[in-house]
């Protein structure tokens, strides 16, 4: 019989700066499904082999459970009274939660009228102090350094080592799950601490003789928020996926890093190409995920347009958040449901033609 499964900080304890005194706050995070997409020849037209690293599946929806399982419990090591961040919704829902089952207070700054309604109900469930400015991200972040500069809070954005500590272990369930590692692994790219993070941890699971090579690392962000690929901050970013309505990331280095060492590359997609994609992947696969997340599929869609790939190429594309988090996207995008009246007579004509 396997091992029940008791969150990644116990699963991967080895590679993560624990000892037998951090306590562990765990909500079981991790372990998210590798789906292999079903019906990729229907958009790509090489033989790749494109997987969805579904990171939706975990407690509070989204990657940054992986992180923020390891940042609480190192906060909670150090009897940390209150913990802060800014934030585009993720993290503010994923601190909220581990927050409250740690017994810390939580303060969230986040950008008024620019996060999906879901994370803003998660943070205002789990008790968090929710703080809205008339700013974006960019903006709230930089308050929130100020902030923990001068008070004893402490930060969980990824700018805590321990956040990228916990989502490198993404990296570590891909190559367990796959039996090897990816050719190509996407991501969008906002703060850029996913993929600073992922890159980490396939060169230490290789290091550690636990996988056999490395995959090309390549990133995509929205072309309304696409500093990095630019090459400067962006003042005004714009994209209809608000968790990567970014201006000026974090882990720029990183990203950097994690492109030139693995010979990937970060480009851009628009908000139709994004939106493409997230449509494409719950009407054809199955999966409900954000918009920001369909960033990956979507920019794997845009270099197979230019040849990028190679027949047999394996293509992990993690998808970053759940769908439910956002539904007023959904609705948005899709076709108004059918009215009729509550008569058998009218729901067989509705169905003539159609399926009867
Ligand atoms: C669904 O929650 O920055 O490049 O404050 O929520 O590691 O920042 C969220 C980012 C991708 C980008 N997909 O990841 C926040 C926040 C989803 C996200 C990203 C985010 P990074």
């Amino acid at each position: 019989m396997t091992q029940p499964w008791h969150g990644l900080i116990n699963q991967y304890r080895t590679f993560l700066p624990v000892n037998e005194k951090t306590p562990v706050i765990t909500l079981n995070e991790g372990n998210t499904p590798l789906l292999r997409a079903a019906h990729i020849r229907e958009i790509i037209k090489e033989e790749v082999d494109v997987y969805f690293k579904f990171e939706g599946a975990n407690p509070t929806g989204s990657f940054k459970d992986r992180g923020m399982t390891l940042a609480i419990s190192k906060a909670a090591e150090e009897n940390a009274k209150a913990v802060i961040c800014a934030s585009t919704g993720n993290t503010s829902a994923s601190a909220s939660a581990y927050s409250a089952r740690a017994g810390i207070s939580c303060i969230v700054i986040i950008p008024e009228g620019k996060i999906a309604m879901g994370k803003l109900a998660q943070a205002m469930i789990h008790g968090a102090m929710v703080i809205q400015i008339d700013g974006n991200f960019d903006e709230a972040l930089n308050m929130v350094k100020e902030i923990v500069a001068k008070y004893p809070i402490v930060l969980v954005n990824s700018l805590n080592p321990f956040r990228i500590e916990g989502q490198k272990t993404a990296a570590f369930e891909v190559c367990d799950q796959l039996g090897r590692p990816p050719v190509y692994h996407a991501l969008p790219v906002g703060n850029a601490g996913n993929i600073t993070a992922c890159w980490k941890g396939y060169k230490e699971y290789m290091a550690a003789g636990r996988t056999s090579g490395l995959p090309k690392m390549i990133g995509f962000q929205a072309a309304g928020a696409a500093p990095i690929v630019l090459g400067h901050p962006v003042a005004g970013p714009e994209t209809i996926a608000t968790a990567i309505r970014i201006g000026n990331p974090a882990s720029w280095k990183g990203a950097l890093a994690a492109r030139d060492e693995s010979g990937g590359m970060i480009g851009p997609v628009t908000d139709d190409e994004i939106i493409e994609a997230y449509k494409y992947i719950a009407s054809k696969e199955g999966v409900f995920c954000e918009p920001a997340s369909a960033a990956s599929l979507a920019g794997v869609i845009k270099l197979s347009k230019q040849n990028y790939f190679r027949a047999g190429d394996t293509i992990v594309c993690t998808l970053t958040g759940h769908g439910l988090k956002d539904p007023d996207i959904a609705l948005k995008v899709s076709s108004e449901p059918v009215r009729i009246k509550a008569d058998l007579a009218a729901l067989e004509d509705t169905l003539k033609g159609c399926c009867i």
